[in-house]
């Protein structure tokens, strides 16, 4: 074995993806929820659902709860279920976009009441950081106008690093907020937090425990998502990823399908500083939905998605990539960084889950597990997960 793939297992091995607990409830468009049997009822089941993912790809020993989605009365115990099952609850959500309070927005609103209304709840949402233990708090705001002159652009800026700013104090020692952005949609004239530029200002302004989270899905086509991650990096602004496919719009879909080699060219970038590993603090997270696919075979594929571009990143060439480089070997160091992508590291994926004590393809063995049927026999009667429930 040469260094590079011993290399590349260990780091692999290292590695861990969070899920969403919304990824495992019925989703769709606004055209049409495909509702799906078996589906969790509750936080307890998502967290069950979550855990055997884990159990079958090794990497994904956390999820992340949405509030009000997964609100329950005793959050210690959720955290405790969560470790029964082998697994811990991760980055807690604020939800400010589901309320009719905020048709003209949440922390921007122009009514003061709106905007405690808001606050308040994202103060909750750090009251159940410190029950579950959970480190991160992930901001994504829906807020914006949709037509000129509706709001003060600016203004609403002021409103967001007020709000912000008291959020901020709130936190503990160990605890971030993760700032997201998203170019349009609902918003379609401004949105509040559009880009990496304005979130990073914000953070930048609140202190060392605001950090930026990079949703892929969340801008505009032809975007190069690789230099935002490398400009976030290099002012060590980058809190997290929201890792998704998106075609067209905010598609949601499983992260590496419509565009593995976008995938690659991110991990890369992130490999290059050796921040792919839990020690890095950066947040990898899955922020998806499975509308017309079994969700936990879809949260398996895209936790192996992720687990293959990492591996072809770790395989650069480093020597032979900074050489071509010095060198003005245009052809050359590209050719370096296709090698890597080009390679079938599936066998290496195998090998590593050989040696964590891992079926080989963990889309089979969960196949083969029931589980799929248990659940649909098992979750009769009572609410389906889904959104707002
Ligand atoms: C938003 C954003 C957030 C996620 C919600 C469900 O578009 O990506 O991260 O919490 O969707
Ligand atoms: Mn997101």
């Amino acid at each position: 074995m040469s260094d590079r793939t011993a290399y590349a297992k260990q780091v692999l091995a290292s590695q861990s993806i969070e899920l969403p607990s919304w990824a495992f409830g019925n989703s769709g468009t606004r055209f049409k929820v495909f509702a799906q049997q078996g589906v969790p009822r509750d936080p307890y089941e998502k967290i069950a659902d979550a855990a055997q993912v884990h159990r079958y790809t090794g990497a994904a020993g956390s999820v992340a709860l949405h509030i009000p989605w997964d609100k329950v009365d005793d959050y210690a115990r959720l955290a405790a279920h969560a470790a029964d099952l082998g697994v811990r609850i991760g980055t807690i959500n604020s939800n400010t976009f589901q309320d009719d309070a905020y048709m003209l927005g949440s922390v921007c609103h122009p009514d003061a009441g709106i905007r405690r209304k808001a606050t308040d709840h994202l103060l909750e949402c750090v009251d159940i950081m410190d029950a579950t233990g959970s480190r991160d708090l992930k901001l994504w705001f829906a807020d914006g106008t949709n037509y000129p002159g509706q709001d003060a652009i600016a203004d609403r800026q002021d409103r967001l690093a007020e709000v912000l700013a008291e959020v901020y104090d709130r936190l503990g020692d160990d605890q971030r907020l993760l700032l997201e952005y998203k170019l349009f949609e609902p918003a379609f004239y401004t949105t509040d937090v559009p880009d990496w530029g304005t979130a990073y200002a914000h953070c930048l302004k609140l202190g060392p425990k605001a950090q930026v989270v990079i949703d892929t899905g969340h801008h505009a086509p032809g975007t190069n998502i690789e230099f935002i991650v490398a400009i976030l990096l290099r002012e060590g602004k980058l809190g997290g990823f929201d890792f998704n496919s998106r075609f067209y719009a905010d598609d949601d879909l499983m992260v590496g399908s419509a565009d593995p080699f976008q995938l690659f060219r991110i991990m890369h970038e992130l490999s290059l500083r050796g921040v792919v590993g839990p020690e890095s603090g950066i947040a990898y997270m899955l922020d998806q939905c499975h509308n017309i696919e079994p969700k936990i075979p879809g949260q398996i594929r895209s936790v192996m998605n992720v687990q293959e571009a990492t591996a072809k990143a770790l395989l650069v060439d480093r020597e032979a990539l900074e050489a071509a480089q010095a060198a003005g070997d245009v052809l050359g160091a590209n050719a370096v960084l296709m090698d890597a992508y080009n390679t079938d590291v599936r066998p290496l994926l195998e090998e590593l889950r050989a040696e964590q004590g891992l079926a080989a393809d963990p889309m089979a063995a969960y196949a083969a597990s029931g589980y799929a049927a248990q659940i649909v026999a098992d979750r009769q009667g009572g609410q389906a997960a889904g959104w707002g429930a």
